[in-house]
């Protein structure tokens, strides 16, 4: 893997740029992530979801063993059952780069009763009423429900997601290539037995494409067909986010402070530490530029630790209210 691709990849170009522009007029359109892309976030340990989690999300809550009992239940959790919920999350992460911590869905489940006991996650009720709550912060709305796979296919092709439900399983269907005309499956549950029944694209990150015959049969154990269950389908009017440097500090240009840029500083010291001279933030050699100038906040000419400090003193300093955004 290179290290470059793999740390900050930029999707979309930036719009208006000039390095002669002063740093807070400086506006770029990107996608900073340093996610494999598809990925499928897994949701317990054994498909990989806390290696994923410190790899890439270390600030998230261990997501798989959150308690997630209804009533007076012991030993369920997230990890276990929470499939349902994944379906959400990994629709809405792959369509808008928007990870809702897992957490959030579980206790929203419970706290209006849409979890069902045992490890059958949510009923179908969850979705629209999630949506309701929930997508507008995360650029997401429910589109209604179907049983029939090719209803649930066509929505795909449309640009939206289906949450399907397949034996025992909730899957997420995300995106169509007409070229191949293959459908883009992103299961949360990756080393589960039925994921030997199929042909992989990444299994690790819990990705495959599929073609229509194989979605649309009809649901039975250790297979992906969904016909004749329920898919909920969810749209996205979400267009790629503006992302502006406008903060010194602010490496990943999300409009604000945060420990996700002391990550990004810390990793870019290590590696240069580790002798990793061409590891860069970006691709592009004048975007880059501009985000080494934005790392370096205390100005000496170096992306060091103490950067890192400095930046986690001011997300420190905000979070308890003790600065105004200036
Ligand atoms: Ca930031
Ligand atoms: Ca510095």
């Amino acid at each position: 893997m290179k290290i470059k691709k793999a740390f900050i990849k930029t999707v979309a170009i930036f719009s208006v740029f000039s390095i002669l522009m002063p740093k807070h007029l400086i506006s770029v359109e990107v996608r900073a992530i340093n996610i494999p892309s598809p990925i499928a976030w897994q949701q317990n340990r054994e498909s990989g979801a806390e290696v994923q989690r410190e790899l890439y999300l270390p600030y998230e809550e261990n997501w798989c063993d959150i308690p997630w009992n209804r009533g007076t239940e012991t030993g369920n959790t997230v990890g276990a059952a929470g499939c349902s919920l994944f379906s959400v999350i990994n629709s809405v992460y792959y369509k808008t780069g928007k990870f809702i911590s897992p957490a959030i869905p579980a206790q929203f489940a419970l706290d209006y009763g849409y979890r069902i006991p045992g490890v059958d996650g949510v009923g179908l009720g969850f979705f629209d009423a999630f949506a309701d709550s929930y997508g507008e912060e995360y650029g997401f709305s429910f589109a209604g429900d179907t049983t029939s796979a090719y209803t649930a296919l066509e929505h795909v092709r449309n640009g939206g997601t289906a949450c399907s439900n397949i034996s025992w399983h909730w899957i997420a269907v995300v995106d169509y290539d007409p070229e191949t005309d293959m459908y883009l499956v992103l299961d949360s549950a990756q080393s589960c037995q039925r994921a030997n029944n199929v042909t992989w694209t990444d299994r690790e990150n819990g990705v495959l494409w599929l073609d229509e015959e194989t979605l649309c049969q009809p649901s039975k154990n250790g297979y992906y067909g969904f016909n004749n269950r329920y898919s909920e389908l969810l749209s996205f009017s979400y267009v790629e986010p503006v992302i502006s440097y406008e903060i010194e500090g602010d490496v990943n240009g999300n409009g604000e402070i945060d420990v996700d840029d002391a990550s990004i500083i810390l990793e870019y010291y290590a590696k240069h530490s580790a002798g990793f001279e061409d590891f860069t933030f970006q691709d592009d050699p004048e975007l880059e530029d501009i985000v080494v100038r934005f790392a370096d906040i205390n100005g000496d000419g170096s992306i060091t630790v103490d950067d890192a400090t400095i930046i986690l003193e001011i997300y420190a300093r905000e979070s308890a209210g003790l600065l105004t955004n200036e």
